[in-house]
C-alpha cells in the first residue's frame, strides 16, 4: 500500500492523456450524450485506464482501517477538474480552485483521528506539502549552507518539526491516501469507484466535498483526436453539455448509509443560501456548507436540511493570528458526523 503516495510509486499522471488513445485513436465511437442523465454518462465514457490500479490502493486502505484501526474514514474531494477540448489535450477549461480547502481540511480530519483518502486534482495543494509548497519562489528558500552542508533555515525550523511531526504520524499510522484526477472524467469514474468501496463501512464513512467540478463538459463522442487548428472565420465556438447530477447517485446508490457534506460556490451573496437550500432539496444529503470566492477563506455557512443556517465567520484577531478556517469547519463537522452514525447505529 501507499499511504502517503511517493510520485514515483505510481504507474500513471492523471495530466498525461492517455498514451493509447492519444496517438492512435482506438476508443469505439460512442453515441452523443444527449440526456443530462448518470447512468448515461459512464455508458458513453471511457473509464481511465488506471482505475483498476486506484480502486485496488483504496480498498486496502479501507480494510486496514476496518481491521486494524477501526478510524473513521473522510473521502476528501479536493481542487478543480478540467475539461479537455482536445483528445490529445492542448487546450482545456478549468474550474477555479487552489486545493486550500481540501488539503488544509486533510489535516484537520487527521489531527481528530480519521483515515483521509484524499481525491485531488493532480499538482494542487496537498496536505502538509502545502506549508512549502506555494509559499516561497523555490523549496531552496528553506535550506541555507552550513560548513558545506545543507540545514534547513533556523528561520522556518520550529514551524517545520510541528508539521513533520503531523506529516510523520499520518504516514506512520498509514492514514492518508493520495489519489489525483486532471479531468472531469476521470474525477467522476473514480469517485464513483471509491464512494462504492466506501459503502462497507456504512455510516463510518463520511464525504467531502470541496472539489471545484465543472457543470459543463465536452462529450468523450465529440472530442476531436488532434488540436483544433485555427479556422479562416477566426472563432472557435464551444458547445458543451451539462454535467449530469452526480450527487444524486451518490446519495441514493454508490453511498447510502454514510454521511455526505458538499461545499456550494458563489460569486453573488444573495444568491448564495437559495442555492445551498436547493442543492439539499435536490440531493436529500446532510449538509451543505456555502462559501464566496471572494470571503471563502474568512466566512462559510452550514445550511442543514432543517432550515437552519450557522455561519462560521473569523473575527480579526483570529486572522491576524492566521488562524485557518478549516480549524473551525472540521469539529463541526465531526461533531454532525459522530450524531449521523449515533442515530444510524440506532435503526
Ligand atoms: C468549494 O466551494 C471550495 O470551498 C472552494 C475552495 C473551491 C471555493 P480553494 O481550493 O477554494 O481553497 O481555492 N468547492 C465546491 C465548488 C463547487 O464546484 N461546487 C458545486 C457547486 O457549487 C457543487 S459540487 O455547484
Amino acid at each position: 500500500m501507499t499511504p502517503i503516495s511517493p510520485k514515483q510509486s505510481k504507474s500513471f499522471r492523471t495530466s498525461n492523456p492517455e498514451a493509447d488513445s492519444a496517438i492512435d485513436r482506438t476508443i469505439p465511437d460512442f453515441p452523443a450524450a444527449q440526456i443530462p442523465d448518470e447512468d448515461k454518462y459512464f455508458k458513453t465514457h471511457k473509464p481511465p485506464s488506471y482505475l483498476g490500479e486506484i480502486s485496488e490502493q483504496v480498498s486496502e486502505f479501507i480494510e486496514h482501517h476496518k481491521k486494524v484501526t477501526g478510524k473513521k474514514v473522510v473521502l476528501v474531494t479536493s481542487g478543480g477538474t478540467t475539461v479537455p477540448l482536445e483528445n490529445n489535450t492542448v487546450r482545456f477549461i478549468d474550474n477555479f480552485s487552489a486545493g486550500t480547502r481540501g488539503a488544509t481540511s486533510a489535516e484537520y480530519f487527521l489531527e481528530n483521528d480519521y483515515a483521509v483518502i484524499f481525491l485531488h486534482r493532480e499538482f494542487s495543494l496537498l496536505p502538509y506539502s502545502r506549508h512549502y509548497s506555494h509559499t516561497t519562489n523555490c523549496f531552496l528558500d528553506y535550506m541555507t549552507e552550513v560548513n558545506n552542508k545543507v540545514e534547513i533555515n533556523p528561520d522556518f525550523a520550529d514551524q517545520m518539526l510541528v508539521v513533520l511531526r503531523k506529516y510523520n504520524d499520518a504516514k506512520t499510522s498509514k492514514s492518508l491516501l493520495l489519489v489525483p484526477f486532471t479531468t472531469v472524467n476521470q474525477y467522476l469514474y473514480t469517485l464513483r469507484t471509491i464512494s462504492e468501496l466506501l459503502q462497507s463501512l456504512d455510516s463510518k464513512a463520511l464525504f467531502y466535498l470541496a472539489a471545484a467540478v465543472s457543470d459543463f463538459f465536452l462529450p468523450q463522442s465529440r472530442l476531436p483526436q488532434h488540436k483544433i487548428q485555427s479556422q479562416a472565420t477566426g472563432k472557435l465556438i464551444v458547445d458543451l453539455e451539462q454535467v449530469p447530477k452526480f450527487l444524486s447517485r451518490l446519495v441514493d446508490n454508490w453511498a447510502p448509509s454514510a454521511m455526505i457534506v458538499s461545499f456550494k460556490l458563489e460569486t453573488d451573496s444573495s444568491i448564495l443560501i437559495k442555492k445551498a437550500k436547493s442543492a439539499l432539496d435536490r440531493y436529500q444529503h446532510q449538509l451543505v456548507i456555502g462559501n464566496l470566492l471572494q470571503t471563502r477563506k474568512k466566512e462559510v455557512v452550514f445550511v442543514t436540511p432543517d432550515g437552519k443556517e450557522n455561519w462560521i465567520t473569523l473575527t480579526n484577531e483570529q486572522i491576524d493570528q492566521d488562524v485557518e478556517i478549516e480549524s473551525l469547519i472540521i469539529p463541526e463537522v465531526i461533531k454532525e458526523h459522530k450524531s449521523w452514525v449515533t442515530n444510524h447505529d440506532r435503526k
